[in-house]
């Protein structure tokens, strides 16, 4: 059966806000968590994810869980370890033992951010890249869908692990019309990633159909999902703003953008 309460973890954050707003919609009801406290929602989880007790109470009942809390930037290694990958293995042991089915994973195109991005006539990059994580922030994406994996083998616990590329309102730069996921196809894609059968540990990729798309989304539509949003109307402005996209500057020649530039080591 589709599930029908879902726990939203960093729900206060920029794409909690926004899943918020738009999963409702398609007949959820949100059970929202997060370690800042959300405004008008008194019956909100504030909790961080070091919080066993809580994470445990938090996931209890729910059919299915949204994971979108953690630091979303690069960030010194301890602070990542506790909240990225400590705190993913904290909510993986409390959905285990609650007996949570599925858990829908906010990775990011940071897991394999050093990966050049294609070149006319190459092929898209493929959802079984090597994992080429281009910050610490996206090493604990890569841990997480490893993670994710050893809970599925182990477990039976299933995971559809997003590599969302840019979820924003508009796209704000020339990189963005690759990578670009508006917000209405991001709520498709979660109802696609909580809805579909047998996902196992499935891993998508998470954007528009843009017309300068870098990456394969065809896990994604296997799993149901139709995006109806493409980046390209906004192209002509932001290009005029920022210059055409160039392979030679890093913020265009690998999946990554600026991230692998972060902290700096070009020009070397
Ligand atoms: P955000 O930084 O706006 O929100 C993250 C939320 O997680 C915050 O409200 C924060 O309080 C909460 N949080 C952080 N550490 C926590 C902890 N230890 N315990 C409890 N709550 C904690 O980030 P945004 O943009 O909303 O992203 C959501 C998720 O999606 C993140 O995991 C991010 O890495 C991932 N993502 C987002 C992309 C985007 O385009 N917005 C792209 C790729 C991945
Ligand atoms: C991410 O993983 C970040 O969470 C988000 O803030 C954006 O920077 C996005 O990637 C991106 O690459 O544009």
């Amino acid at each position: 059966p589709a599930p029908r309460t879902v726990l939203l973890t960093g729900a206060a954050g920029g794409l909690g806000t926004l899943m918020r707003s738009l999963l409702p919609e398609y007949g959820y009801t949100l059970r929202l968590f997060d370690a800042r406290p959300i405004e008008q929602e008194p019956d909100a989880i504030t909790a961080d994810l070091s919080d066993k007790e809580a994470l445990r109470a938090a996931v209890r009942g729910a059919d299915a869980i949204l994971h979108l809390a953690g630091i979303s930037l690069e960030a010194p290694f301890e602070k990542i370890l506790q909240s990225n990958i400590e705190g993913t293995y904290n909510l993986y042991e409390a959905a285990r033992r609650e007996g949570v089915p599925r858990i829908v994973f906010a990775s990011s195109n940071h897991a394999v951010g050093f990966t050049p991005t294609p070149r006319t006539g190459d092929p898209l990059i493929p959802v079984d890249t090597p994992h080429r994580p281009d910050t610490f922030y996206g090493l604990s994406k890569a841990f997480g869908e490893d993670l994710a994996q050893l809970y599925w083998d182990k477990h039976g616990l299933e995971t559809v692990s997003v590599r969302i590329g840019s979820c924003f309102p508009e796209p704000t730069s020339v990189r963005m019309l690759s990578l670009w996921l508006s917000p209405a196809d991001g709520a498709r894609l979660f109802h696609a990633a909580l809805t579909a059968e047998d996902v196992g540990h499935t891993i998508v990729y998470g954007s528009s159909a843009n017309t300068r798309l870098w990456w394969d989304l065809t896990t994604a539509r296997e799993l149901g999902y139709e995006p109806l949003d493409d980046s390209e109307p906004y192209a002509g402005k932001l290009i005029a703003e920022q210059g055409e996209p160039t392979v030679g500057n890093p913020a265009h020649g690998y999946l990554g953008g600026h991230f692998v530039n972060d902290p700096p080591i070009w020009p070397r």
